[in-house]
């Protein structure tokens, strides 16, 4: 394990080939302030540019995964404070343009923001403790990182309009019901288990699992023929990979493949 920067309200750090990022301001239930998804954007380019890290983890503490973003620094934004620091997209939606798998592992409150920005992840292992919710509207405004358009995709118009309109959380058990999350796993093994998985996802061939990523984002963001068509395209094109040839031909060998990530 090694630690890479020093930050302030995240801690970042490698497990083999894969990053791990730890919010980090336990006070206040990691409400999302700049300076916290500054450290979470700076983190994440220098992931995704080590040819070290295949696979990259973001998590929070036992009690928050993220409990939205910081009330208190935006209570008094006007709509030019918003618009001019282009809030939410600058930062946050770094995670949105990785090319490198990102695994969301929750536990607690996954609240507002920090529901919103655990859907940008690639996808979400929760703690049988999580708790899903977009409680804007309790304090006059509304999901501002996704959280309209995302958790509806997720879970279905019925139960994310009425999680958007009542505030109403939802537990671990219904989120993997709906869809919005891939599976459960008790609290104590949590980062254990998302490690493992993106330790599994690392050893593979970066540019395959890449290629996976972007096809499979493909069904959310195009219509069917499109989205086939991409992915054929793409697979065509795995054929030019020494990965490719190597992963086969071990099959073949009966032997384990030695991917060299091009
Ligand atoms: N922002 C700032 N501080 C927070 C936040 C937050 N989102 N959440 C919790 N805290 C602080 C509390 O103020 C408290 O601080 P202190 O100890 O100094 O009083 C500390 O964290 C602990 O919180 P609680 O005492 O409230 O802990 P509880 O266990 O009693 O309750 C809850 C936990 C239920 C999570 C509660 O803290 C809560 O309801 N938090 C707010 C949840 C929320 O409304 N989130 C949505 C925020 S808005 C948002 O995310 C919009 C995203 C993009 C919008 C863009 C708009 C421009």
């Amino acid at each position: 394990m090694t630690e890479t920067r020093n930050y302030q309200f995240i801690i970042a750090e490698t497990r083999g080939r894969v990053g791990l990022i730890t919010f980090n301001r336990p006070q206040q239930l990691n409400a999302l302030c700049d300076a916290l998804v500054e450290e979470l954007r700076q983190a994440l380019d220098d992931f995704e540019a080590s040819d070290a890290i295949g696979a990259i983890v973001i998590t929070g503490s036992e009690k928050a995964f993220a409990a939205g973003a910081d009330i208190t620094a935006i209570k008094d934004f006007s709509y030019m404070d918003a618009y001019r620091r282009d809030y939410i997209t600058r930062n946050w939606e770094r995670i949105t343009r990785c090319r490198k798998p990102v695994i969301a592992a929750v536990a607690g409150y996954a609240l507002g923001g920090g529901c919103e920005l655990a859907m940008m992840c690639d996808f979400i292992l929760a703690a049988d403790t999580a708790q899903f919710g977009q409680p804007e509207i309790k304090i006059g405004t509304l999901p501002g990182a996704g959280g309209t358009q995302r958790l509806p995709r997720a879970v279905g118009k019925a139960k994310a309009m009425e999680m958007c309109l009542t505030a109403r959380m939802m537990g671990a058990e219904e989120a993997e019901r709906a869809g919005l999350v891939a599976r459960i796993v008790p609290a104590d093994k949590l980062l254990e288990d998302a490690l493992a998985t993106a330790d599994t996802i690392a050893s593979f061939s970066l540019p395959v699992v890449m290629m996976i990523k972007e096809s499979v984002n493909r069904a959310a963001e195009s219509g069917l023929g499109e989205g086939l068509l991409f992915e054929r395209r793409v697979f065509h094109a795995s054929f030019s990979l020494e990965d490719q040839k190597e992963g086969m031909v071990a099959f073949v060998e009966k032997r384990k493949p030695v991917f060299q990530h091009r």
